[in-house]
């Protein structure tokens, strides 16, 4: 009994202790110059590797009700291409439209939208975060990535996967230049990584990144990358675009974009 008492006290002890300290923690600390600042200032360098590490591999973005989807989705970026081949995707309803899927895989495959949307769905009521500082909140329907990637094949080798899209965004030297995007093998298998068909029970508006689009939930809106053709498989980014990674990479945005 003595005991008990004594040990609840020290635990309320214990307990003010550290809420007094937490209090004060922080005019003190991060004053100029002390080693917590700078122990601060580098953890907002964040490497990848470590924001890895702090999310973990299988966290959950925050998925929210229908009630709470009170905007449409605003359409942002490219949001109708006029690129020639997908103009001619149009005048099909997108019925010729095949993803293809390539790079370090033992299968190289290409698969219809009929196909796509006969394959396992998952619909996640998800907010949208751009770069810009505005956010949606929306429906999204779609086939999960990783199995469909996992399909083909990967070599032991793939780290990422890399999407090719329809829409120009300019010309540069060497001929137009395509939005792009790169995800790790990681974020392509989280379970909420899908390749996005249809969006608030609709099928995928030509805004929004018909007839298929990406959503890497935990992540800013660039990755998210729309009008995708193509999925390549790659041990390295060389090679693709200037080597960012994806078309806003090339010029200054974080690769990995965490939210
Ligand atoms: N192909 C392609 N994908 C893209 C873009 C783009 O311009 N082209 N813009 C990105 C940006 S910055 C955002 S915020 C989202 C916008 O998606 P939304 O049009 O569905 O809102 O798409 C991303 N994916
Ligand atoms: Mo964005």
């Amino acid at each position: 009994m003595r005991l008990r008492i004594d040990r609840r006290r020290f635990l309320t002890g214990a307990a003010v202790a550290s809420t007094t300290a937490l209090g004060g923690c922080f005019d003190p600390l991060v004053a100029n110059g002390s080693q917590v600042r700078g122990f601060l200032e580098k953890a907002n360098d964040l490497t990848y590797r470590v924001q890895r590490l702090i999310l973990g591999a299988d966290t959950l973005a925050p998925e929210f009700a229908a009630s709470e989807i009170r905007q449409p989705m605003r359409p942002n970026g490219t949001t109708d291409p006029q690129d020639d081949d997908y103009r001619a995707l149009v005048t099909a309803n997108f019925d010729t439209y095949r993803l293809t899927i390539d790079g370090a895989v033992s299968k190289p495959t290409s698969v219809s939208l009929a196909e796509l949307r006969n394959m396992p769905a998952r619909t996640q009521i998800t907010r949208h975060d751009c770069v810009e500082g505005w956010s949606c909140i929306a429906k999204w329907t779609g086939t999960p990535l990783g199995p469909l990637l996992d399909a083909a094949g990967p070599s032991a080798s793939a780290r990422y996967a890399v999407f090719s899209c329809f829409d120009t965004l300019e010309n540069g030297f060497t001929g137009p230049i395509r939005y792009y995007e790169s995800i790790d093998l990681h974020d392509a298998r989280h379970p909420q990584t899908i390749l996005a068909y249809g969006m608030n029970d609709q099928p995928l508006p030509v805004a929004n990144g018909a007839p298929l689009r990406v959503r890497v939930e935990r992540q800013l809106g660039y990755k998210m990358a729309k009008y995708i053709s193509r999925i390549t498989l790659a041990e390295s980014l060389d090679g693709f675009g200037e080597g960012g990674g994806g078309y806003w990479e090339d010029r200054g945005y974080e690769w990995f974009a965490g939210i």
